[in-house]
């Protein structure tokens, strides 16, 4: 079993239903388990700012599944669930991203752990901080 931190972000649609129902189904995946979820908070898009808010939170999971394997199991929930990828960094009705994997670094093309970006984004870190400030200071840290 291993420990992995996932971001959970939408900002189209009923936001707070879209996460509750990826959190469900996060639960329900085979060889995953929730272990701690963050609250939701409101943010302001990062990156690409001409869209709406988004709705964020963290969650902590126990699984038996390998990144890659864990990568397919969170892709497929996104694919049900409605996602379109139209656009870098655009408007979605769920997006779920594996923050980190245990302490492990791995840079592919389909994966970088940990996430490329979770370090310098507020609507990763905050969230996480509630129920990983230690994960979260490994990021914040391994990158000053
Ligand atoms: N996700 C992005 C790009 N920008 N901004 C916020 N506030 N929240 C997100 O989840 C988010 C974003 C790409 O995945
Ligand atoms: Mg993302
Ligand atoms: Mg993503």
């Amino acid at each position: 079993m291993a420990r992995a931190w996932l971001s959970l972000g939408a900002n189209l649609g009923d936001a707070p239903a879209n996460l509750a129902e990826a959190v469900r189904r996060i639960g329900e995946a085979d060889g995953v388990a929730v272990v701690a979820q963050s609250g939701m908070i409101t943010t302001k898009p990062w990156g690409k700012t001409d869209q709406p808010d988004f709705l964020n939170l963290a969650l902590e999971i126990n699984t038996a599944l390998e990144p890659l394997p864990l990568l397919d199991a969170l892709q497929a929930i996104e694919a049900v669930m409605g996602r379109e990828r139209l656009e870098h960094w655009g408007p979605r009705v769920i997006d779920i991203d594996i923050v980190a994997y245990e302490r492990l670094e791995m840079d592919t093309a389909r994966l970088t752990l940990p996430h490329r970006y979770a370090h310098e984004r507020d609507f990763v870190l905050d969230p996480l901080r509630e129920i990983a400030p230690a994960v979260t200071e490994w990021l914040t840290s391994r990158r000053r």
